[in-house]
């Protein structure tokens, strides 16, 4: 293919409630879409890159200045281009991996499109449905808590994913715990907000049979993970610290993760996160699909992906309308019976609702090549 030019989209979505973790409050959504066009046709990438660099240091106005004068210029030089040369044509530049994730998604969906085939041949997973969990923010008191997730549990997610801090842990766990039974799958994830001294705290976890703890301690205590894995029963997940299939494979090596959230804008890109599946599939250690809040193009691709065989836990690939009122796409992502049908249409596994996107488009800039 060759590229010809690129559409930066800016959007603006409110969620439906305010989302708080332990590193800050979203009330809405301020997104960057990409929209590359190439000789055989175009296809749409989103950016997960978040408003603030709280999650990590990418952010969305960084996202949008690194891709229109760093790495869409280098692309459009290089000639000729499938997705899979979209990895290596940047990998001179450092960082910035929900930038290049979200080129190379572009290009992958404009290439999928052209091929009158879709992501989920693509990956050649052999599932049709995968299992939708649901993450749960904090709140101002218990009660409010245990209403969201007994909506949700109402709503027939497969699983529950609790946000955690220092002084919201051990209490809405046990709670939840005991509102949802024993059976139902249960998760914490802490946003990296505990640190070493924390470790004895959050092995007091263990009692309420969680399925794993996700990125208790910061991005870059890969010693202090390892040190708390091998002093907790409950399995230890690493999300912020997996930036590569290196970091994972290293991770995994030496102890600091047993299990491996998968998020693709956070490696760099769908193909480098099939990387990371592979790898962890070879070696016995199980991963699921993360989120990032991404509206129906990032859940539709994480959806094709979760259908890979090593997906052996329910994915952070909630109904559209746990975040959003209306999506920018003509087919939300919808729960049935606790699953999520994996997409079929062209590309990605999406149509745009063009409409409703003009409607909530802020801006828009043209890059030619
Ligand atoms: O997309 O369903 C979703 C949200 C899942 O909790 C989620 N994501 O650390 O895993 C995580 C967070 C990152 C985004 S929070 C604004
Ligand atoms: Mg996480």
């Amino acid at each position: 293919m060759r590229l010809q030019q690129l559409e930066l989209r800016r959007i603006s979505l409110d969620l439906v409630t305010p989302f708080r973790t332990s590193f800050g409050v979203e009330t809405r959504r301020d997104i960057l879409l990409l929209h590359v066009t190439t000789d055989r046709g175009a296809g749409w990438g989103e950016c997960v890159a978040m408003s603030e660099p709280a999650y990590s240091s990418e952010f969305v106005n960084g996202a949008q200045l690194v891709i229109t004068e760093h790495f869409w210029p280098t692309l459009a030089a290089g000639g000729e281009i499938q997705a899979a040369d979209v990895a290596h044509r940047l990998d001179r530049f450092s960082g910035h991996p929900m930038s290049k994730a979200a080129l190379e998604m572009a290009v992958l969906d404009a290439q999928l499109r052209s091929q009158s085939t879709n992501l989920h041949a693509y990956f050649g997973g052999d599932r049709d449905h995968v299992p939708s969990g649901v993450s749960v923010g904090i709140f101002d008191t218990l009660d409010e808590l245990l209403a969201q997730v007994q909506g949700y549990v109402d709503d027939g997610y497969a699983r529950i994913k609790l946000k955690i801090e220092p002084g919201w842990d051990l209490e809405p766990v046990r709670l939840v715990r005991e509102l949802i039974g024993p059976d139902m799958g249960l998760q914490v994830d802490a946003n990296t907000a505990y640190g070493r001294s924390d470790i004895e705290h959050l092995c007091r976890l263990d009692e309420y049979d969680l399925l794993l703890i996700e990125q208790p301690l910061p991005e870059e205590d890969v010693l202090g993970h390892a040190r708390l894995a091998a002093a907790a029963r409950t399995p230890i997940c690493l999300d912020e610290s997996i930036v590569s299939l290196q970091t994972a494979a290293d991770a995994i090596e030496l102890g600091a993760a047993e299990i491996i959230n998968i998020k693709p804008g956070r490696v760099g890109g769908y193909l480098e996160a099939r990387r990371i599946h592979d790898m962890c599939l070879e070696r016995g250690v199980p991963v699921w699909c993360g989120g990032m809040v991404e509206t129906g193009i990032g859940r539709a691709a994480n959806a094709a992906l979760a259908a890979l065989a090593g997906f052996t836990l329910p994915g952070d690939i909630s109904a559209s309308s746990r975040f959003y009122h209306r999506d920018i796409v003509t087919d939300p992502i919808t729960i049935e019976n606790g699953q999520v049908a994996v997409p079929t249409a062209a590309g990605l596994g999406f149509e745009i609702d063009t409409d409703f996107l003009d409607s909530i488009t802020t801006q828009r800039t043209f890059v030619h090549v």
